[in-house]
């Protein structure tokens, strides 16, 4: 392993790793609840190579896809590179060949035209696949019980968008997937392509239309009739690309937008309403109806949290100012003219869960994680943004009722995924990785730390974990993970 750049992007649990590996039956305090049978799988980005650029970031680095599988309180870990076009290409060549993060005028000139995604974002299972997605590319199919690489998918050539999002959309009662590509027709298009594949995965329909400003379309939301666009000021620029310039650039002088539209309908129906201005957000909650009023949940800050997109837009916040709240948008479909109602439903946070059969429906419970005001000691340095979250919090968005769990001091905490209890009444179990300094929290060395996987009960967060699972390791950050049940996992295209 050669020297890396001792940024935010490559210490503390963003520290590279490097390493392929399996192990069995890991060490287990506590219980295993017998409701949690089937695989956590997350994405795990770990560059492979050193980067070309001393300024690279973690979004950059390559996508591994990792799994905690349980049967019978057993649990075995493992985790490998998905290998991309661009993973393959670098590994013959045994070194970085390309740039900066969605700059391709800064690759090495033998990877010209190469497929340039990492695979690094989000395990997506849907139609009895597992996909490793990235929102500047299309997704990447695994072997759910190898993690090999099957390739990369096109819905059997039918997809026509060059992207493929992260944050898909899947309906509870109907199985089908909804969702989206931005830039679909190429670098700094103003395309987004808006699709839907049925239950069992077929590609039934794909339509384009032209975002207002080229922005990053990190997520969206559906609701029983409506498929709603949030996008946010944050945008690209060819001329600044060219130059070897960054890809996104915050603005705080522009407005956000809602783009609304009937979820089975024409995209000539899409209603672009303005929102307030230089916001900015990655992952919206949940969407719902209520009557004629439509209301989108979202993880809101008042600039945007990437350090390296406010820069390129000249905004100078440290990390630490970013305000926000999670945040209730409504918005009344049969007024004349449609307009947000904006009003906040929680403490600022990110990396927002709810349990899948809620998607698109009313809902009462969501799961999301924070920074503890009274913690004991520095945050743990890493992940997307550099500083680590340390709380979940757990909320009644009607009511604002809320819960935390606390993390060990200077500890980490993942996005959860939720696991359903068949049990009559039980609200179910979150799983979530934890990485715990070895050394005084804040002191030592950062990319000295345990990670461990704690199983929470969803209902009762603040009592803590009921079971941990020791890797006796230190795992490098995941950005999303999810979850797929042994039926799922058995009913798979891919057989082991
Ligand atoms: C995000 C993550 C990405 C990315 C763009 O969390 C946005 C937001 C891990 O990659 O490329
Ligand atoms: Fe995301």
């Amino acid at each position: 392993m050669g020297a890396f750049p001792q940024t935010i992007h490559f210490i503390g649990t963003n520290t590279p790793r490097q390493q392929e590996y399996r192990l069995e039956n890991l060490e287990v305090e506590g219980e295993i609840p017998s409701a949690v049978e089937g695989t956590f799988f997350r994405a795990v980005p770990d560059n492979a190579h050193e980067p070309m650029f001393e300024n690279d970031i973690a979004l950059n680095h390559d996508g591994m896809i990792s799994a905690f599988s349980f049967k019978g309180g057993k649990v075995d870990f493992a985790i490998r590179y998905v290998e991309t076009e661009r993973y393959l290409a670098e590994k013959e060549a045994g070194r970085a060949l390309f740039g900066r993060y969605r700059n391709p005028f800064t690759d090495d000139p033998s990877v010209k035209g190469k497929d340039r995604t990492v695979a690094n974002t989000t395990p997506v299972w849907h139609g009895g696949r597992l996909f490793m997605t990235k929102e500047d590319g299309r997704g990447y199919e695994v072997n759910p019980h190898t993690l090999e690489t099957e390739g990369r998918w096109d819905y059997e050539g039918k997809l026509k968008s060059e992207t493929f999002t992260a944050h898909p959309r899947i309906d509870p009662e109907t199985g089908e997937m909804f969702f989206f590509g931005y830039e679909a027709g190429g670098l700094c298009t103003l395309d987004v392509a808006y699709c839907i594949a049925d239950k069992d995965g077929n590609l039934v329909k794909e339509q384009w239309f032209d975002q207002p400003y080229c922005s990053t379309i990190h997520d969206f939301v559906i609701t029983e009739n409506y498929a709603i666009f949030p996008i946010f000021p944050t945008l690209a620029d060819l001329d600044r690309i060219k130059e070897g310039g960054a890809h996104w650039a915050h603005h705080q002088d522009l407005p956000s937008y809602l783009g609304i539209m009937p979820r089975y309908g024409d995209v000539s129906e899409m209603k672009w309403i303005e929102g307030p201005i230089g916001v900015s957000c990655f992952h919206e909650v949940n969407a719902f109806e209520e009557g004629d009023t439509v209301h989108v949940d979202l993880c809101l800050t008042d600039t945007n949290a990437f350090q390296f997109m406010r820069e390129a837009g000249g905004i100078d916040i440290p990390q630490q100012e970013i305000q926000g709240a999670l945040t209730r948008w409504s918005v009344d479909m049969t007024a004349d003219t449609l307009a947000i109602e904006e009003r906040p439903l929680g403490p600022p946070g990110d990396l927002c869960r709810v349990e899948d059969a809620v998607q698109g429906r009313p809902y009462d419970r969501a799961w999301y994680l924070s920074m503890n005001p009274d913690a004991k000691g520095p945050p743990m340095l890493g992940g997307p943004v550099g500083a680590n979250f340390n709380a979940l919090l757990r909320i009644n968005p009607n009511t604002g009722q809320l819960s935390m769990m606390e993390t060990p001091p200077g500890a980490a905490i993942s996005e959860p995924a939720h696991v359903v209890d068949p049990a009559e009444g039980h609200g179910g179990w979150l799983l979530t990785t934890i990485d715990i300094p070895n050394g005084p929290p804040g002191a030592g060395d950062p990319s000295d730390y345990s990670s461990e996987l704690w199983i929470v009960e969803a209902d009762a967060i603040e009592k803590g974990p009921v079971a941990k699972i020791r890797t006796g390791k230190a795992l490098r950050s995941q950005v999303h993970g999810t979850w797929v049940s042994h039926a799922k996992l058995d009913a798979s295209v891919r057989k082991g």
